[in-house]
């Protein structure tokens, strides 16, 4: 399962189901057929969650329901606009009106409309076009579109990356025809950034699953030294299959209007931590240019780059990964310890500067809302929660195990362990997901997390195939 274009040429749309209603729903609206139709996937998130932005490796993997976008080029207006319809009834019609000239395509954070996040996919698509062939595109608009959405992604499990990444890939194609064919990577590096523009401060996993994401395999996400997707084939166990079962809370947690309280303040949260830390053991934090200012990885770096004369990243040995990790633990440890729950003024104190100064640096490029800053409890959920996941890829990638009760006791146990730390350490659980998670274990999950942002959404469940019922039934 991966961002990918399905045309009639490519398929036979009578054994489709879902091609077959987007292609007749897109004619029943625009009166005609369209050209092309977009897909890409959701994704469940097996173990590593709130790491994506401090940029430590995570462990996604992309399913089976998507967001397919139909798609007719339009060349003969005056102005170009781009219409939209989606087949669910509760996000009406919208007419986008592309700037004249090869302007880009501008987005209102403040304005909370779904075809916000279509505009997302829009905009990266055109700088991406504007980078790559910039004498066509700096001056002249893009193509007109009429344009049909249709998803079966529950909240939770990435609609809206999955719907970014199918309107990206849908815009280029478009506008450079269907040989030229995005490379997955490009893709996905214009895609991470993409929710940015509705003001949420993400990390990249749900795109890079979206986009790369394969049949059967769970995809290791890393961040530094730069972006890279890559896949592992769970293993093969003596008598069972290895099984993820996804449960909704039906809890819904609204991305965008919690953000202040939750997601982005998690965010600012780890930032400052990273530079009370850097401040804390005198070391310089990179500035990447990026506006997050810092973190923890960035940290992690650094200092061992000071202490230990390490230059070289530790991706591909995963060991010395761990030890840093760990190190990084201990230093959070005695850094704010006995300082669990700060104010501005102490924050502002810990890093030298006036209140004033720390708001202007971190508090005024993302809506944040707090009373309290959390440093000591985000900043050891992200290094914890970070080993976590290279244990879960050991373990992946071991080519045996004792039994089929090692795998499932080992990888549940860093699930379990991952969810303790989401619900105590960041708090991002929320009393259905413990009930849910609590249930299945109870029924015989090896394993039971939420997965993504949390406070709502799904949860993710390791299972025997000898459980698989009890596990469902009890759901
Ligand atoms: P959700 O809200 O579940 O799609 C979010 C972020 C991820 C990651 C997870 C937590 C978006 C699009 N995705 O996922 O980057 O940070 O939370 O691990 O905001
Ligand atoms: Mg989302």
């Amino acid at each position: 399962m991966s961002a990918t274009f399905i045309t009639d040429e490519d398929v036979d749309l009578s054994v489709n189901d879902k091609l077959k209603v987007i292609m007749d729903s897109f004619r029943n609206r625009y009166g005609r057929k369209p050209d092309f139709v977009s897909r890409s996937p959701g994704r469940v998130n097996l173990i590593g969650d709130h790491i994506d932005y401090e940029d430590f490796s995570v462990l996604p993997m992309a399913i089976e329901l998507g967001v397919l976008c139909a798609v007719k080029c339009v060349d003969d207006q005056q102005t170009a606009v781009i219409k939209l319809s989606n087949s669910d009834s509760t996000f009406g019609d919208r007419t986008v009106e592309l700037p004249p000239d090869g302007d880009l395509v501008t987005i209102d954070p403040a304005v909370s409309d779904w075809s916000n996040y279509f505009k997302c996919g829009l905009l990266v698509a055109q700088q991406h076009l504007k980078r790559l062939f910039p004498d066509r595109f700096s001056t002249s608009a893009l193509k007109g579109m009429e344009v049909f959405v249709t998803g079966d992604v529950p909240a939770g499990l990435s609609s809206s990356a999955a719907f970014i990444c199918a309107v990206a890939l849908a815009v280029i194609r478009a506008n450079l025809g269907r040989d030229h064919q995005i490379p997955k990577q490009d893709l996905m590096n214009i895609t991470v950034v993409a929710e940015h523009y509705v003001g949420v401060n993400n990390g990249g996993m749900d795109q890079a699953a979206s986009v790369c994401g394969e049949t059967d395999h769970a995809l290791y996400v890393q961040f530094r030294p730069e972006l890279k997707a890559t896949a592992f084939m769970f293993p093969k166990l003596d008598h069972s299959e290895v099984n993820f079962i996804v449960a909704n809370t039906l809890k819904v947690s609204n991305k965008v209007e919690t953000a202040p309280t939750h997601y982005n303040l998690r965010v600012l949260e780890v930032t400052l931590a990273a530079n009370v830390l850097a401040k804390n053991y005198g070391v310089e934090l990179p500035s990447d240019g990026n506006m997050k200012k810092g973190t923890l990885r960035s940290f992690m770096d650094a200092y061992w780059q000071k202490f230990h004369g390490a230059t070289s990243p530790w991706e591909g040995d995963i060991d010395s990964g761990i030890t840093r990790m760990n190190a990084m633990l201990g230093l959070v440890e005695s850094c704010f310890g006995d300082r669990k729950s700060l104010g501005v003024v102490d924050v502002a104190a810990s890093l030298g500067c006036t209140s004033d100064e720390l708001k202007k640096d971190f508090l005024s490029h993302f809506p944040v809302r707090f009373e309290t800053l959390r440093l000591y409890q985000r900043s050891k959920h992200v290094y914890s929660e970070a080993i976590r996941v290279l244990e879960a890829l050991k373990i992946l990638t071991a080519k045996t195990f004792d039994s089929d009760e090692a795998f499932f006791s080992s990888f549940g146990a860093l699930m379990n362990e991952s969810q303790q730390s989401c619900d105590v350490l960041y708090e991002c659980s929320c009393a259905e997901t413990d009930e849910i998670c609590r249930i299945a274990r109870a029924s015989g999950a090896s394993g039971s997390r939420l997965t993504g942002a949390g406070w709502g959404g799904c949860t993710v469940h390791l299972v025997p195939s000898s459980k698989v019922n009890d596990v469902k039934r009890t759901h």
